[in-house]
C-alpha cells in the first residue's frame, strides 16, 4: 500500500517547492509533481516539513521526590499533536546506580511511545563501572551523555567528574551535553534567600541568576576543549551562556546551543504573579528571564549562534507544585511544552517575521538530526528518509488551552496564547499518527532510534591537543641543587 501526499508545498531547512510524496513501507520513495498513490492525503494551502524532533524531555522521570507527570503514552501523544513526530529522553541514573541498569528501565516505559524515540544517558556520578558501561551505551545507539552541573548533593557532577567523562566522550565519539548552572552557587544563594525569609516561587528565579547559567558555560566549553570534544549546551536561556558559545563558535570550537520555546516567549513576570500557583507551575531550571535575554536567544536563532529550539518537557502537577510552599527549593522543577513548541514557534518566530520557514524547519528538527548523528533518516524530506512528515496549516488557528491539551498535567504555561499554524496531519514512519484532533496510531507504534557512534564531528577534533602536547625540553647548563 502506498500513500501520496498531494498539492503540498515542501519547505525543509533549506529549499521550498511544490511537490508531491510518495510513501511506501514507512519511507519516502519518491518526490515529485503528480505522483499517484493507494491512499492519498490532501495538502492544499499546506507546507509538508520534516516532523519535528524534541530532542529534551523528562517522561516519566523521578525527580525531587516525585516523577514528571506525562509518560511516553502522553507525552508522546502531545508531541504528535504538536507536529513532533521524535523525541530523546533522559535516562536517568540514580547515583551509584549503573547506567545499563536505568537503561533498562527506560526502555520499560518506553514500550508504550506513540511515536519514535531515542534516549541520552546522564552522568550523575563517577567510577569505573560508569566509564565502562558508557561503551556499552554506545553500543545500544545511544551516542550523546547529559552532565548536570546543578542539583547539588543529587544529580551534580564535579569538575574532575565532568572532565574524565568528556574525555571518555571523546574516545568513543559520543556527545557530552551540559546542564549549565553552577549549582555551588545556586545552593549558597538558595539557603541566603530562605533564611531571608523569601521563600515564595520568585525565590527560584533569584537564586539562579543568569550569572551561575553563564559561569557554568564557560567553563563546561573551556573542559570540553581540553578534553578534544564537542559540546552541547541544553536550555540556553540567557545572553551570558548565549555569548560563551557565540565566542567558541568564532574561535572554531563545535559547541551547539539550545534554547527552549519557553524562553523564547515567557518572562520573568510570570513569577511575580500574585497567585502562588501561578509562578510555581513555572519554575523550571534555568528560569524565565527578562526581555533582553529574549531578543538574544532570538537573535542566536536567525543568526546560527543558537542551533535547536527544545521543550524540557518535564510536567508537573498543581498538586506535585505544593510539595514546594513554604521552602521553593521543594517545587518540583519542570515545565511542560511538547504540544506547543512548534505552533508557538511558527506563531511567535515564522509569523512576525523573525525567523523564516526554512530556519523554522532547521531549528524544530534537521539541524537536531545531524549533530545526534540521525540525518537524513530523521529530519529530512528525501527519497529513502523515514516519512515522519508533518503537514502544516499556516491559516489553522486555535486557543492554548489545559482544558483541550493532550499532557496530563492540570493547566498549561501558555494558557490563552493565540497560535496561527497548526498541523493538519502529523505522519509517524509513514502512518497517519494524528488527525482530525485525535491520536491515530497506537501505544507501542514508537520504535526506539539508534544512533551510531562514532560521530563524525569528534574524530575531526584533535587540533588542541596537537597544539598542547606535552613535548620534553632539552636543556644543557642544569644548575647544581643546593648544598
Ligand atoms: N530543569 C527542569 O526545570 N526540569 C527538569 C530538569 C531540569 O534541568
Ligand atoms: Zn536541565
Ligand atoms: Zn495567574
Ligand atoms: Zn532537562
Amino acid at each position: 500500500m502506498t500513500k501520496v501526499i498531494k498539492n503540498g508545498t515542501i519547505v525543509t531547512a533549506d529549499l521550498t517547492y511544490k511537490a508531491d510524496v510518495l510513501i511506501d513501507s514507512g519511507k519516502i520513495i519518491e518526490i515529485g509533481p503528480n505522483l499517484k498513490g493507494d491512499e492519498e492525503i490532501d495538502a492544499t494551502g499546506c507546507y509538508v516539513m520534516p516532523g519535528g524532533i524534541d530532542p529534551h524531555t523528562h517522561l516519566e522521570m523521578p525527580f525531587m521526590g516525585t516523577y514528571s507527570s506525562d509518560d511516553f503514552e502522553s507525552g508522546t501523544r502531545a508531541a504528535l499533536a504538536g507536529g513532533t513526530t521524535m523525541v530523546v529522553d533522559f535516562a536517568l541514573p540514580a547515583p551509584g546506580e549503573g547506567l545499563l541498569e536505568a537503561l533498562k528501565r527506560w526502555d520499560n516505559k518506553s514500550t508504550r511511545a506513540h511515536c519514535d524515540y531515542s534516549f541520552h544517558m546522564a552522568i550523575t556520578w563517577w567510577s569505573e563501572q560508569v566509564f565502562n558501561e558508557m561503551k556499552q551505551v554506545t553500543e545500544r545507539g545511544i551516542n550523546t551523555f547529559k552532565h548536570f552541573m546543578a542539583y547539588k548533593g543529587a544529580l551534580m557532577v564535579n569538575d574532575d567528574e565532568l572532565y574524565s567523562s568528556f574525555k571518555r566522550c571523546a574516545e568513543l565519539g559520543a556527545i557530552p551535553l551540559v546542564h549549565a548552572e553552577n549549582g555551588d552557587v545556586v545552593a549558597e544563594l538558595s539557603a541566603k534567600l530562605l533564611a531571608d525569609g523569601n521563600n515564595g516561587p520568585e525565590g527560584h528565579a533569584y537564586s539562579r541568576p543568569p550569572q551561575v547559567e553563564g559561569e557554568a558555560t564557560n567553563r563546561a566549553i573551556m573542559i570540553a576543549d581540553m578534553a578534544g570534544v564537542p559540546l552541547y549546551v541544553v536550555h540556553t536561556s540567557c545572553e551570558e551562556s548565549h555569548e560563551a558559545i557565540r565566542r567558541a563558535k568564532m574561535q572554531g570550537k563545535r559547541v551547539w546551543g539550545e534554547p527552549l520555546i519557553q524562553h523564547l516567549t515567557l518572562d520573568e513576570s510570570e513569577y511575580f504573579d500574585k497567585d502562588w500557583d501561578h509562578a510555581a507551575r513555572r519554575v523550571m531550571s534555568p528560569p524565565f528571564r527578562n526581555k533582553q535575554h529574549q531578543d538574544s536567544l532570538w537573535a542566536g536563532l536567525a543568526s546560527g549562534s543558537l542551533s535547536v529550539v527544545a521543550t524540557d518537557h518535564c510536567a508537573f502537577s498543581t498538586e506535585q507544585k505544593r510539595y514546594g510552599v513554604g521552602d521553593f527549593t521543594k517545587i518540583p522543577n519542570g515545565t511542560g511544552g511538547l504540544e506547543d513548541r512548534m505552533p508557538m514557534l511558527w506563531t511567535y518566530g515564522v509569523e512576525t517575521g523573525r525567523i523564516t520557514m526554512n530556519e523554522f524547519v532547521a531549528v524544530t528538527s534537521t539541524n537536531i538530526a545531524k549533530i545526534l548523528n540521525v540525518y537524513p533518516k530523521k529530519g529530512a524530506v528525501l527519497v529513502g528518509a523515514d516519512a515522519d512528515l508533518v503537514v502544516w496549516d499556516p491559516e489553522a488557528t486555535k486557543t492554548i488551552s489545559a482544558k483541550t491539551q493532550q499532557s496530563a498535567i492540570d493547566y498549561n504555561v501558555f494558557e490563552g496564547k493565540e497560535v496561527k499554524g497548526l498541523p493538519r496531519y502529523t505522519l509517524s514512519r509513514g502512518v497517519v499518527a494524528w488527525a482530525d484532533g485525535k491520536i491515530q496510531t497506537p501505544e507501542g507504534h514508537g520504535e526506539f532510534v539508534a544512533r551510531d557512534p562514532g560521530m563524525p564531528v569528534t574524530k575531526a577534533l584533535s587540533t588542541w591537543k596537537e597544539l598542547t602536547a606535552p613535548r620534553p625540553v632539552e636543556r644543557s647548563g642544569i644548575p647544581a641543587t643546593g648544598v
